[in-house]
């Protein structure tokens, strides 16, 4: 049979399971990565599970998240992890060298291999042909000790690229497009693979801008082939002997993927997917229930992109999919330009900003921040004199991290628009309540900050008379590995020390669940929440070490001053002896990794989801944390239940140990509903064990 490139590498790595999509696969993983504001818990966890040293080829921790460093929290975690990492193994890459997505793409990522990472942005590495998943970071503790991970067999959305991005238009923009397509919801379970003749054009650093934010449309990864590209971006990386050669079988088949979409609120997204997929056949719902609401079910064989029609996109607050073209926002009056995140900060990225504003000033309107990925992009641009053109254009250069990306700094100003070049738009996540972020392209920003509104790049020419600069990929990029410790041999790695400050606290494990579960709701929550709006980051960052503190925010954003916040409400419920409810709409847990949107809850007593759909990791989470996922059956139930009723969940056990479906009563309301249990066979060993730690403690 003919494969796809995604399968053949799953089938190099399948532990257990068959390649039948939909089905529980085991993958052995070659490389993991952590990132300071997931690893802490990672590597606690993993003390926990008492593993002495990694099993896998490479691990590597960076440090990238918390640099802020208010007080001593940040630095606690960085000597905990670097103590650590020395402890059992592991590379560790030193606050100052750069994002971990951006620096494991120049320095470790290899085709063909999996990776991973307790980061959702993981994928990154798909650019350069390995099967790079995101996870919590007890998943990846596991995969460090030698573990399986368990994923779902996926069903493939193929991309066909053809032509060639025309001058101004880049990958984010193909990517955009991508999201306009397919949306962030109804992905779950599948992964993105690229293929076609417009391939060979995009560069590794371009590909990679693509399959970061893959996860945004909620997939498990994407892929792209390893080609004469990545051959020589490894090979200007020094690492040629690393390269292999990649690609699906000639006709490789993709899809039919299905997506369920309403008549008139998708419409949108139906005529997208008209316009852009093969093979397109739209009917009524197959569950007459969601017929009789309006939902089809749309399928399709794969995406084609033309990338020479492709034109500058924008997606704006609150969500990556919120498209539009940047001719439809012309003239929106910018005050914040930011390039930067692990998205679009890469050396192509910042030498075109460089070359776009040399010899010119930032708007007086505008405020523009870059942080260069790495301390290899910045170097680079330092020792070529692009840094000084940027200094001297205005541009506030700021350290090589995730800083704005998740509100730590540079935060917007109120009812003032911020243009960015990073993956996440999420109500909030710039620190502002009521931002308008628009994610965009380098070239579309850069724009912006000489302009002071949206424009489209493409016009520069005519405004400003600058030319598009062809920014060549370098032969050689500058190689110093100075600022990655790395791991030391068993003797000595068992005599270091490790560093505790009081600030690191032992996260708590799970318990099993009683039955049958009497439970209360504690807050009933609508669509698309991320995991942004559970656990909030910021400046709260600096809690992740520390659960029972960073629980106290839970839920943050939807308490009203002076109101009781969720702590206090689930905490209520906890010591009434009853266990909390989370209800919620459609995707629920989009976006992070973060475990934290299932540890915290768990540390308050929280026992049930019950949701109309859940995102992959944070259903995977919920479960390791021994927090129940449920779906609603029928999703008009969502609207019978109020705030505070009290329900019960009849045989759990059952439910958890092999039932599909399970029984519930709204005491408060007196009428009974029924949910769905997605699990796959080893998640219910999971829950049946009260969590991961524990079902990995009792199976070694
Ligand atoms: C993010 O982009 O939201 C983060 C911060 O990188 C998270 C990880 C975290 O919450 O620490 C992610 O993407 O997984
Ligand atoms: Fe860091 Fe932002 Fe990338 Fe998350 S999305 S890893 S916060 S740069």
């Amino acid at each position: 049979m003919k494969q796809t490139l995604v399968y053949k590498i799953l089938q190099e790595h399948l532990t257990s399971g068959q390649l039948v999509a939909g089905t529980e696969i085991g993958l052995r993983i070659d490389q993991t990565l952590t990132q300071d504001a997931t690893g802490t818990t990672a590597f606690l966890l993993l003390e926990a599970m008492g593993v002495p040293r990694v099993k896998t080829e490479v691990s590597v921790s960076y440090i990238d998240h918390n640099m802020a460093q208010f007080g001593p929290e940040n630095h606690n975690d960085h000597l905990y992890l670097q103590s650590i990492a020395a402890r059992v193994g592991a590379y560790l890459s030193r606050p100052g060298n750069g994002i971990c997505h951006q620096v494991h793409l120049e320095r470790f990522g290899r085709p063909g291999r999996t990776l991973l990472g307790s980061d959702s942005h993981t994928p990154t590495g798909g650019g350069i042909g390995m099967i790079a998943i995101g996870a919590g970071g007890l998943d990846v503790a596991v995969a460090m000790g030698g573990g399986p991970f368990y994923t779902t067999c996926p069903r493939v959305i193929g991309v066909e690229l053809r032509g060639k991005l025309k001058p101004w238009v880049a990958a984010k923009d193909i990517i955009l497009r991508l999201l306009s397509i397919l949306t962030t919801r109804g992905n779950v379970g599948c992964m993105v693979e690229y293929f076609g003749p417009g391939v060979a054009s995009l560069s590794v650093p371009a590909r990679a801008t693509c399959t970061n934010m893959g996860a945004e449309l909620g997939v498990t990864t994407s892929v792209f082939p390893s080609d004469s590209a990545t051959k020589a971006f490894l090979t200007a990386q020094g690492r040629a002997d690393q390269y292999s050669h990649l690609a699906a079988d000639k006709d490789a088949e993709y899809g039919p993927i299905v997506k369920r979409l309403h008549a008139e609120r998708d419409l949108q997204t139906i005529d997208n997917i008209k316009d852009f997929c093969t093979d397109v056949d739209i009917v009524p719902a197959s569950d007459p229930a969601a017929a009789a609401e309006g939902m089809l079910d749309v399928s399709f064989g794969h995406v084609v992109i033309e990338l020479d029609k492709v034109v500058p996109m924008a997606a704006g607050s609150p969500s990556p999919d919120n498209v539009s073209t940047i001719g439809e926002l012309a003239d929106t009056k910018v005050s914040q330009v930011l390039i930067g995140s692990c998205t679009n900060s890469s050396y192509q990225d910042l030498m075109l900003c460089a070359a776009a504003l040399k010899g010119r000033t930032v708007h007086p309107g505008v405020e523009l921040g870059i942080a260069p990925g790495s301390k290899q992009v910045l170097g680079m641009l330092a020792a070529n004199g692009a840094l000084a053109d940027l200094v001297a254009a205005g541009a506030r250069i700021l350290e090589s991290s995730c800083g704005p990306c998740i509100g730590q700094g540079f935060s917007p100003a109120e009812g003032t628009v911020s243009l960015r070049t990073v993956n996440r738009n999420f109500a909030g996540r710039s620190g502002t309540k009521g931002d308008m972020v628009y994610l965009v392209s380098p070239e579309t920003a850069v724009a912006a900050a000489m302009s002071g509104e949206v424009i489209d790049p493409r016009d520069l020419g005519e405004l400003m008379g600058l030319d598009h600069p062809v920014i060549a990929e370098p032969d050689q990029f500058a190689i110093d590995d100075g600022m990655v410790i790395d791991p030391l041999d068993e003797a000595e790695a068992s005599q270091v020390e490790i560093i505790r400050g009081s600030t690191i606290v032992k996260p708590p494990a799970g318990d099993k669940l009683p039955d049958p579960l009497n439970c209360k709701v504690v807050i009933k929550v609508g669509d698309k929440i991320t995991t942004d709006h559970i656990m909030p980051a910021g400046s709260l960052l600096k809690y992740r070490s520390n659960v029972p503190e960073y629980a106290k925010y839970v839920f943050d954003c939807f308490t009203e001053e002076g109101a009781e916040s969720f702590a206090e409400r689930a905490g209520a419920v906890r010591d009434a002896g009853a266990k909390g409810v989370i209800l919620a709409g459609d995707s629920y847990g989009q976006g992070s990794s973060r475990e934290h949107a299932a540890l915290c809850p768990m540390h308050l007593g929280v026992g049930v989801v019950i949701a109309k759909a859940i995102e992959r990791i944070h259903q995977a989470n919920l479960v390791n944390f021994a927090i129940l996922p449920l779906t609603f059956a029928d999703g008009a139930d969502y609207e019978r239940i109020s705030d505070a009723d009290e329900l019960i969940v009849h045989d759990v056990k059952t439910a958890i140990e092999s039932g599909q479906s399970v029984k519930v009563s709204n005491v408060t309301q007196g009428f009974e509903f029924v949910c769905n249990v997605n699990l796959a066979p080893r998640q219910r060993e999971i829950l049946s064990a009260g969590g991961l730690l524990n079902f990995t403690r009792a199976n070694g």
